[in-house]
């Protein structure tokens, strides 16, 4: 697909920092030390502009294709959602998410804070890395966009605004289609290992399965619960290590998939990716490591129940929203969260966009490391909801992988 607009180079930097007068304030063109086009992601285009003395900045611009396959088109318009998430999640949630600087709807470029000094989670975790805090942080964060875009945090026509100012049809569809039916159907981008076959059959072919699936992707379809991130896999999170001259950091980038849907599917993004995190360290016989990252699932939990609890004083309407009702929304969230994260990992191992965690191993240890992701998502698909103690279920995870994973 052929882009309308201007495809920003490393070398065209200078010229459009110098054409938005928002950013030649804070990255002066002349002043420029370097820039950098760094996206590793499927979609976008990710340049990072470095000043002498300045912040720098990241400026992130949609193609109107898939990155990673230029026959496949998409909307680049989906940056205009990300700009307003990313203002909406700053404003619920500061100091988790980057800052945003600039929108450019012409170009399709939105200028944000530079995190150089983090680095992606998914790659330290890779690496047996412990960021500790990380997974609460996220929690937290989740708690607070769940809080405060929803009708507890922005009242009955305030939420109605906010679902019809934040309808995201097409990167919604992507979803739709690569988490809850490509896997689970005969597909072109499935690819599947001649050494898990049987494994995909059974796990895609186990009619509880299917039927918890088609559950999940009805509730990601219509539940709109609060804007939520839509993609928060570990690759969409930065972290930085406490040092002495800084405090650790969490940050949630790359919310073009932001979207009035349930919150659980993003604590279940993250749940999903620790499974595939775990299951990475068990092939490669670093049981420590995998350990460690279940138990990430319980942080995460526990940190948003507590965040969102501390939030509930201040819901609209307690005459209809009683104390009672927090218990049960809490119990559907998790619910919801086990049945995304069980999708989110068996479509990392199944169908198109794969992850590093899975592909980097060598093939014995990756077809050790598919079947034990596909055996996790089961458990979570079918008892998840019923084990609602994290630490349990994911005790039962961890054993479960260790069977599968682990060389006899
Ligand atoms: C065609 S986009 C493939 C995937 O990349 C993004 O990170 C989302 O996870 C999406 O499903
Ligand atoms: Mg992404």
């Amino acid at each position: 697909a052929a882009a309308s607009y201007e495809i920003l180079t490393v070398g065209a930097v200078p010229g459009y920092l110098a054409s938005r007068p928002a950013l030649r304030r804070l990255a002066d063109p002349a002043a420029l030390t370097s820039v950098r086009e760094v996206g590793d992601g499927n979609l976008n285009l990710v340049f990072v502009v470095e000043t002498a003395g300045g912040r720098g900045l990241v400026l992130k611009q949609s193609l109107p294709y898939v990155r990673v396959d230029p026959t496949w088109p998409i909307t680049p318009e989906r940056n205009r959602y990300e700009a307003a998430a990313l203002r909406v999640h700053n404003a619920v949630a500061p100091g988790l998410v980057p800052e945003i600087y600039d929108e450019d709807p012409a170009r399709h470029v939105v200028a944000m804070e530079d995190l150089s000094d983090h680095r992606v989670w998914r790659g330290a975790l890779n690496e047996g890395l412990r960021h500790e805090g990380a997974a609460g942080d996220l929690g937290r964060y989740v708690a607070r966009v769940a809080f405060g875009t929803s009708v507890f945090g922005l009242g009955a026509k305030g939420h109605k605004a906010a679902v019809a100012a934040s309808v995201n049809p097409d990167l919604c569809e992507i979803t739709e289609d690569l988490v809850f039916t490509e896997p689970y159907i005969r597909h072109e981008h499935n690819r599947i290992l001649p050494a898990n076959e049987d494994d995909v059959a059974a796990y895609a072919g186990d009619p509880d399965v299917r039927a918890a699936i088609g559950a999940a992707k009805l509730a990601f379809m219509t539940h709109a619960e609060a804007l939520i991130h839509g993609d928060l896999h570990t690759g969409s999170v930065l972290v930085r290590a406490e040092t002495a001259g800084a405090p650790r950091s969490t940050r949630a980038f790359d919310v073009e998939f932001a979207f009035y849907g349930p919150v659980g599917f993003d604590i279940g993004a993250l749940w999903g990716n620790y499974v595939l995190a775990a299951a990475r360290a068990l092939a490669l016989g670093d049981e420590g490591h995998a350990s460690w990252v279940l138990g990430l699932a319980a942080q995460t939990w526990a940190a948003f129940r507590e965040e969102f609890a501390a939030l509930w004083p201040g819901r609209a309407d307690p005459r209809v929203f009683g104390d009672g009702v927090l218990e049960g929304y809490l119990a559907k969230v998790y619910g919801d969260a086990a049945a995304a994260g069980a999708a989110k990992a068996a479509r990392r191992v199944i169908g198109f966009s794969r992850v590093t965690d899975i592909e980097t191993l060598p093939e014995d240890e990756r077809v050790r490391a598919i079947r034990g992701v596909l055996r996790a998502a089961r458990l979570l698909l079918v008892e998840g909801a019923a084990l609602p103690e994290p630490a349990v279920l994911f005790d039962r995870l961890g054993d479960l992988l260790a069977g599968a994973v682990t060389p006899a």
